[in-house]
């Protein structure tokens, strides 16, 4: 059955641009979503990449139980910005309380595709915005179908080859010098693991690119100075405009991005005067493969 056909059910959306994303009408995260609007729900996302659903005001226990029929949630490794009593929640935020920061700050202004340097990366967040700013600390997307469907054959042919080396230590040192040092166990949590450049989608069966500006130390049996220029040239290219779609948050905004199909970075906004508060669900995924 195809999303469309599957959408009458009782899910109604509309899409957000002719390559990825669709706002999805009439669905209050407070209230149970039958299985069947569920599926529905579940083959938009595989689909479309990225869902919009807008207007809601969800508390973390919603969050976590909406978040969950998608799968197993994860539990960030930096702990310390997870949200009291919900280890669930991963908090997103610039907000400084009792002289300390609430969340995450500064950081994900890069491309990149969530806990892509684990074994088995995120299947994908849950996104929801309590707090922004008017200008500034909008949300930047890109398909890897369309990147993938769209790069020069031999480029694409390349990469459907390639397996690459992800290092969450390294890029933590290299990129994050303004954040606390990891810890030797975090260091031991997350050793660098290997990934095929190109997966298959397991729920469409459809390809995708799967690199990132960040976290990728190597192409397997190349130097990182061989792998960067062309890492460099594969980002420049997926950055296009045609296949980047940047949203503008309103509070209540949720946004669930499909890790195996797209990236995204966060944009910059007054981090000193502006507020910007968002709690992520991060939902457990599969080992990348690529088939055929
Ligand atoms: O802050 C944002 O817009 C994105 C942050 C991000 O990359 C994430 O929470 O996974
Ligand atoms: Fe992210």
């Amino acid at each position: 059955m195809s999303a469309s056909e599957l959408a009458h059910q009782g899910i109604k959306h509309t899409e957000l641009t002719d390559f990825m994303g669709a706002e999805i009408h009439g669905v209050d995260l407070n209230v149970p979503i039958s299985d069947e609007d569920f599926t529905a729900l579940r083959r938009l996302l595989a689909d479309y990449s990225l869902l919009l659903l807008r207007g809601q005001d969800v508390s973390p226990e919603s969050q976590i139980s909406f978040s969950r029929r998608f799968g197993e949630l994860e539990e960030h490794v930096l702990q310390d910005f997870c949200l009291d009593g919900h280890p669930e929640i991963f908090v997103v935020s610039n907000i400084i309380e009792n002289g300390k920061h609430i969340g995450a700050y500064g950081g994900s202004k890069e491309y990149h595709s969530d806990l892509a340097y684990i074994e088995s990366p995120s299947l994908g967040s849950v996104f929801y915005c309590l707090e922004c700013t008017e200008v500034g600390g909008e949300t930047s997307f890109i398909s890897m179908y369309a990147v993938h469907d769209a790069l020069p054959k031999k480029r694409r042919e390349w990469l459907m080859q390639q397996k690459a080396v992800f290092d969450y230590p390294w890029n933590h040192e290299i990129r994050n010098a303004h954040r606390p040092p990891l810890s030797p166990e975090q260091i031991a949590n997350t050793p660098p693991v290997m990934h095929p450049c190109v997966r298959t989608h397991p729920e469409t069966g459809r390809r995708a690119s799967f690199f990132s500006p960040i976290w990728i130390r190597n192409f397997e049996g190349m130097t990182e100075e061989e792998s960067q220029p062309i890492l460099d040239e594969l980002c420049e290219f997926a950055m296009r405009p045609e296949f980047t779609y940047t949203h503008k948050w309103q509070p209540g905004d949720i946004l669930i991005w499909d890790n195996r199909s797209s990236m995204h970075k966060a944009n910059p906004f007054d981090e000193e005067n502006g507020r910007r508060l968002m709690h992520r669900t991060t939902i457990c995924g599969d080992r990348p493969y690529l088939d055929g």
